[in-house]
């Protein structure tokens, strides 16, 4: 799969909807995610850095490039029992899903045996799966999904114009590459951005409509606000996203995939109450849960529990792959 043999998408559709009065924007999304999902259930994963910092590549966003002086210190893979007892604690507050991120260009193959030891284990305690880890070889996704890996996350970030502006040390194309070894392995993709970093609104619908343009959809899709990081490049670009058009945005990514969970990732804490429910009702149906992401902080867990119960929010059961 390249950015050229994508299946294009409608580039007037996405602005056409986002274009929409709100209400009718909002209308549409929750018929289109109601006829897919219980729109009463939310989708609840947990971070943990499982190798973070020191990282050769120079996504100008991330905290964990070497190329950026953040203040990140870089570490070691952690230990499978290590994260073994993180993962029982993320079970233990509710997560279904286990997510662990690893700050590599690409894993090597002796990293490999532990990550999928993490994830076997992450698995026997009936929690989901999903990992990123960076580039992958086809071997090595067949490496992954042998030890039971359901989700594996590498996203898009941005537009195909904007990529350049935001990461030199590889390209779209090699994260599509990465996207098709997953897919034709038969791990399910978690593929999604982040907004916030200078772009324009035609990026962001655009960075949709390369990611609607994917056969088939990504089954998850989670959209970040970019979090300032001191030192990174990305920051002289700061701007603080207004929330509505990140409503806006969520509601286009539902009704672009209508059948992909959409998780509010990173920013979320800095969003009200309302605007996050605002995104529920445009079809958000997955968050990440626990008091920190990868290496920035997440919505306090007790100011979720509040959230979830005011809106009357269901979290959905775990549903390891068979
Ligand atoms: N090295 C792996 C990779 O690049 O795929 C995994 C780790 S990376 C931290 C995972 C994703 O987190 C990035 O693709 C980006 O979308 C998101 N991310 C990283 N730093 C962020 C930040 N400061 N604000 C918002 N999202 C961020
Ligand atoms: C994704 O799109 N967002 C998550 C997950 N995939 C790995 C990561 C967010 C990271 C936010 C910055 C940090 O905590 O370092
Ligand atoms: Fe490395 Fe991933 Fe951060 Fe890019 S986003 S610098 S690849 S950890």
């Amino acid at each position: 799969m390249s950015a050229a043999t994508a299946r294009p998408a409608a580039e007037t559709r996405a602005r056409g909807l986002y274009d929409l009065p709100l209400p009718e924007l909002m209308f549409r999304a929750q018929a289109v995610h109601r006829a897919h999902f219980d729109a009463c259930s939310v989708e609840t994963a947990q971070l943990l850095s499982i190798k973070t910092g020191g990282c050769p590549e120079d996504c100008g966003y991330c905290s964990q490039s070497a190329h950026h002086d953040t203040g990140v210190a870089a570490t070691r893979l952690m230990d499978v029992e290590a994260v073994l007892a993180e993962a029982r604690k993320a079970k233990a507050g509710g997560a279904a899903r286990f997510c662990m991120g690893a700050a590599w260009r690409a894993p090597k193959d002796r990293d490999l045996d532990a990550v999928c030891a993490m994830i076997s284990g992450v698995r026997a305690l009936g929690l989901e799966t999903c990992v990123t880890l960076g580039m992958l070889t086809p071997v090595q996704v067949d490496r992954l999904s042998a030890a039971g890996l359901d989700y594996y996350n590498h996203n898009v970030d941005t537009s195909p114009a904007y990529y350049p502006r935001i990461t030199s040390t590889r390209t779209l194309d090699d994260r599509l590459e990465t996207l098709g070894h997953v897919r034709a392995g038969g791990i399910k993709v978690c593929c999604g951005g982040i907004v916030g970093m200078g772009e324009t609104i035609e990026d962001r619908l655009a960075m949709l409509e390369l990611l609607a343009g994917l056969d088939p959809h990504p089954e998850s899709v989670p959209l970040n606000m970019w979090t300032p990081i001191e030192g990174t490049p990305v920051k002289a670009f700061e701007e603080k996203v207004d929330p509505i058009a990140f409503v806006r945005l969520v509601a286009v990514a539902r009704l672009l995939m209508p059948r992909s969970v959409v998780r509010l990732s990173a920013g979320r804490h800095t969003l009200s109450d309302e605007a996050q429910a605002l995104c529920f009702l445009a079809g958000a149906n997955s968050i990440f849960v626990g008091d920190t992401l990868l290496t920035t902080p997440n919505m306090e867990e007790s100011r979720d529990a509040v959230l979830l119960a005011r809106l009357g929010l269901r979290p959905a059961p775990a549903q390891p792959s068979a």
